[in-house]
């Protein structure tokens, strides 16, 4: 004997974000009958939905579970019959209903709706950065999941993963001790070949060899990155030194090792990426490693990464937090922009204890995620807030002049792996 939902009820919302103000949508006709749900919805034609989208969101446990949406309309036009498959909904004692656009009133990429559906606040962009549960995802990346903002049921995505590897590591720290990575940075230690690591800072425990942060020309440090063995990266705009300048680099033991630059090539492209391939004189050892880059198929994974923390150095050393806007925009031509690995002031509290805005001198710093203890460049800071061009985006551009600047040694940019993790579903929301 089939048995369907005993409550059925539409909640209604277009623009506004009261649960009350469903007057913009009439719902006619509703009805389950062998295992289709139909109804018909109208609303005025002269506030259609933005982007054409309808959301029907359903929820068989109101005390708790993801809201999820059971259909979607792309190009909605009143009045619309709906005839949706319910047969999912047999033997489920209670339904709860939500016919919603894609408005987003805060502006925190969550459509009003969803946030209605899962006891969010439409109006409040800072639950998106939260972690109401636990289990890594913010509250934005539930979203995209289809996951339940409120179940620990994301542990295994690279979101939570990539989330957790900095927020963890904050928890109980505080700034004004935790913020060095090193110790009497740098004068003495630039004397001495000496630079301590500094055993309070948050990231302690993370290698970040690859970083060669003693290069004090004209005060500002000029970071260098390693991305090989035997090539960094370095910032054009802050006149990267000539062949025969040294270059320190600090295993995780202590010991220093001291190349010099023997080649460079800027990586040429429209807009400038402000980015420069060093050759140094010999390879360094293993026990110093090459920063990794993300995978070509990063979005399949994150999306465009907003709301993650971001890691980046500055020119006192510091190991500094701000959140991802995107990990690889869209080239500007008419403001003259590269593709951007683009970070904002972090919206999560904890981690905006740790941000500070970058300034020009720490220009040439390398701005990372942190996969569990693993750093994954994304970017050389070029200006403002923590931006600078996408290594992702330029890739085979920075490959080229690797193979340009040592043909024979065939090195090339390492991807990390992000694939043994579970992806986005195949049209994220
Ligand atoms: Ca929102
Ligand atoms: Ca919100
Ligand atoms: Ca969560
Ligand atoms: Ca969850």
């Amino acid at each position: 004997m089939k048995r369907w939902p005993t409550v059925l009820f539409v909640l209604a919302t277009v623009s506004a974000i009261s649960p009350t103000a469903g007057e913009d949508f009439r719902i006619a006709d509703f009805a389950v009958s062998n295992g289709v749900l139909h109804f018909t919805a109208t609303w005025p034609s002269d506030d259609p939905p933005p982007d054409g989208f309808l959301d029907l969101y359903c929820r068989t446990n109101l005390s708790h579970g993801a809201a999820r949406i059971l259909h979607t309309e792309t190009n909605a036009v009143a009045p619309l019959s709906f005839s949706v498959d319910a047969s999912a909904l047999r033997d489920v004692p209670a339904a709860f209903f939500l016919l919603g656009t894609r408005a987003d009133a805060d502006g925190d990429s969550i459509p009003d709706a969803w946030e209605l559906a899962n006891g969010l606040d439409p109006t409040d962009p800072a639950d998106s950065v939260r972690d109401d549960d636990g289990d890594g995802l913010a509250n934005l990346h539930e979203h995209w999941h289809g996951t339940d903002p409120h179940a620990p049921d994301g542990a295994d995505t690279a979101l939570a993963v990539l989330a957790r590897s900095v927020d963890a590591r904050l928890a109980g720290k505080a700034p004004a001790t935790a913020l060095p990575y090193f110790l009497g940075y740098p004068q003495t230690a630039f004397a001495t070949n000496a630079l301590a690591a500094n055993p309070g800072c948050w990231a302690v425990d993370v290698d970040l060899s690859c970083e060669s942060p003693w290069n004090d020309e004209a005060k500002n440090r000029k970071s260098g990155t390693l991305v090989s063995p035997i090539h960094m990266l370095l910032a054009n705009h802050h006149n990267p030194p000539d062949p025969g300048t040294n270059f320190w680099f600090r295993a995780p033991d202590g010991t220093v090792h001291v190349r010099s630059i023997q080649a460079k090539r800027r990586i040429v492209s429209t807009p400038d990426t402000d980015l420069v391939v060093a050759l140094l004189d010999e390879p360094l050892p293993s026990t110093i490693a090459p920063a990794k880059i993300l995978p070509a198929n990063f979005r399949e994974h994150l999306g465009t990464g907003l709301g993650l923390p971001a890691v980046s150095l500055d020119q006192e050393g510091k190991i500094l937090v701000s959140e991802i806007v995107d990990l690889e925009t869209d080239e500007d031509a008419e403001e003259e922009l590269p593709s951007l690995a683009a970070s904002r002031a972090p919206l999560e509290p904890t981690r905006a204890a740790f941000y500070e805005t970058l300034v020009a001198g720490d220009s040439s710093n390398p701005k990372f995620l942190l996969l569990e203890d693993q750093p994954i460049l994304l970017s050389i800071h070029w200006f403002d807030n923590h931006a600078g061009a996408s290594i992702r985006r330029y890739a085979d551009l920075i490959d080229a002049a690797m193979t340009n600047l040592s043909p024979h040694l065939g090195y090339r940019l390492e991807t990390v792996d992000l694939d043994r993790f579970r992806k986005l579903p195949s049209t994220p929301r």
